[in-house]
């Protein structure tokens, strides 16, 4: 094991040399790296062609300008970022994340994380990420527009159905995927599947809108079914009141589950009673079309409403963080462990920090990580690729039930590899089974 540690720190001291200041890649690639060097040592081909250290390592990263002009006339000047990071295995795949913090060092760990996420969805992704520090709220829909257009003006060239396929992240959803495929047509005179989660009128897919909540519960389900228990009568905490956390609500509670927090970027809400079907329309109007604050539901139906806060102190047996990386720190991660939560199952990306998903994998709860637990959304992007190909589309059903298998699948995957004795360490499951088929096709494919 010292041994191990060692070859762990020599590697990220590499990492940190190469990439200064980046911390959220620095996290993602240790989480990854610590799991992966005992089983590359054990594999020494993927330590002679270097493999880890040639997938911590962009293809290719494109930085562009774009500026706009606001409704006052003002010019406004964004940066744009995108990250191809591996096309071992299929062209570049990943969202486009608009906010305010996106920097070069979270979209790296976004891409990295993608890579391998990919890679367990079964299906021939490689991996990528974009986007921009653009900050969409308070925007009008014309500034969007204006936005998304330049935005596309230049990131046009440098995609393609068969070369990178970006789609939706934080701030990135319906209607921005409209304007951005529209500027694309408009320059290439192409109709092609270029973006995902399209308009189902437009090529979109049945269920990519609700995939990824759906597949982060439909993982949780599967996490459970391994001690002959479910979701039914589970008491359960979500953060974030996006679009993860709103399919995610949808479908605990269509499963018997009862979600009893919502939140956004200002507090959370506690409804005790649960976020039934018609308080869940309630939440997703306002969130999706009059584009408000969370504290209004809490106006609304009369609960709990806590400034500048949090849920992981609310009592729970399941908890999803479904909003952004690093949104439970330690001592939340235990303060959910002692009220008895032992089950969490990531809808955001790296929602948890290395000494959180300590403190799971110590108490032996049922942990799965974002990059197995919310792979359903790339997943049924993949499906709208294949769609947009074969020029069909398939029923909310068909589709729905490819998703629930894939999850399945994943979950098959990280019980492969995790498995330690009479625990499933999904960490481990989900690093070694997403690496494997990744670094055998760049084995085959040689130096490049
Ligand atoms: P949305 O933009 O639809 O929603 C994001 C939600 O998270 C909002 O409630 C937002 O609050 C909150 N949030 C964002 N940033 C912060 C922050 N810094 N602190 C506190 N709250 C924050 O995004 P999605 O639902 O699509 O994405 C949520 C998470 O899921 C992200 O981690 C994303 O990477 C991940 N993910 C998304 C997939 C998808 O298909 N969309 C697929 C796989 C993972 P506010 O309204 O105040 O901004
Ligand atoms: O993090 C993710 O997997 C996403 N934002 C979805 C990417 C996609 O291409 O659908």
């Amino acid at each position: 094991m010292a041994n191990y540690e060692n070859l762990v720190n020599d590697f990220m001291a590499d990492i940190i040399a190469k990439n200064p200041g980046e911390v959220e890649f620095h996290q993602a690639v240790l989480e990854v790296a610590e799991t992966l060097i005992p089983y590359i040592e054990e594999n020494p081909q993927y330590k002679e062609a270097k493999i880890l250290e040639r997938i911590a390592e962009p293809e290719r990263v494109i930085l562009f300008r774009i500026p706009w002009v606001d409704d006052k006339g003002e010019v406004q000047i964004n940066k744009g970022y995108r990250i191809e990071m591996n096309s071992a295995i299929g062209p570049y795949k990943g969202g486009l994340r608009f906010h305010p913090t996106v920097n070069l060092g979270i979209l790296k760990f976004l891409a990295f994380e993608q890579v391998l996420k990919n890679s367990l969805t079964t299906l021939p992704m490689g991996g990528g990420k974009g986007g921009s520090n653009f900050d969409p709220k308070g925007k009008t829909d014309n500034e969007v527009m204006r936005f998304c257009q330049s935005f596309m003006t230049e990131l046009f060239r440098h995609i393609g159905p068969n070369t990178d396929i970006p789609a939706g992240d934080i701030g990135v959803g319906g209607r921005e995927i409209g304007f951005l495929f529209g500027q694309y047509k408009r320059l290439k005179n192409e109709f092609t599947g270029v973006l995902t989660g399209k308009g189902r009128e437009w090529g979109g897919s049945r269920i990519r809108p609700e995939a990824t909540g759906y597949g982060a519960t439909y993982f949780a389900e599967e996490m459970l079914k391994t001690r002959g228990d479910s979701l039914k009568g589970k008491v359960v905490t979500i953060s974030g009141s996006g679009n993860v956390a709103q399919f995610a609500t949808q479908k605990v509670t269509d499963l018997g589950g009862k979600v009893v927090t919502l939140s956004d970027s200002s507090g959370y809400i506690y409804d005790p009673d649960g976020i039934d079907a018609e308080k869940l329309a309630f939440a997703m109007h306002l969130k999706n079309v009059k584009r408000g604050r969370i504290s209004e539901y809490a106006e609304k139906y009369g609960c709990e409403y806590h400034d500048g806060q949090r849920p992981w102190g609310v009592k729970c047996d399941v908890a999803m963080p479904c909003a952004t990386q690093n949104e439970i720190n330690v001592d939340e991660a235990k303060m959910l462990i002692d009220n008895g939560c032992f089950v969490v199952s990531e809808g955001a990306n790296m929602p948890s920090t290395a000494d959180a998903i300590v403190a799971y994998i110590d108490a032996k709860i049922l942990y799965g990580p974002g990059k197995a637990a919310n792979a359903g959304g790339v997943a049924v992007s993949g499906l709208e690729m294949s769609q947009n190909s074969l020029r069909l589309s398939w029923t909310r059903e068909e589709v729905d039930a490819r998703l629930l298998q894939i999850m399945k699948d994943i979950h098959e995957i990280c019980v492969k590899f995790g498995t330690d004795g009479d625990f499933i360490n999904y960490v481990q499951g989900a690093n070694i089974g997403g690496f494997v088929k990744v670094a055998d096709a760049m084995l085959a494919q040689g130096i490049v």
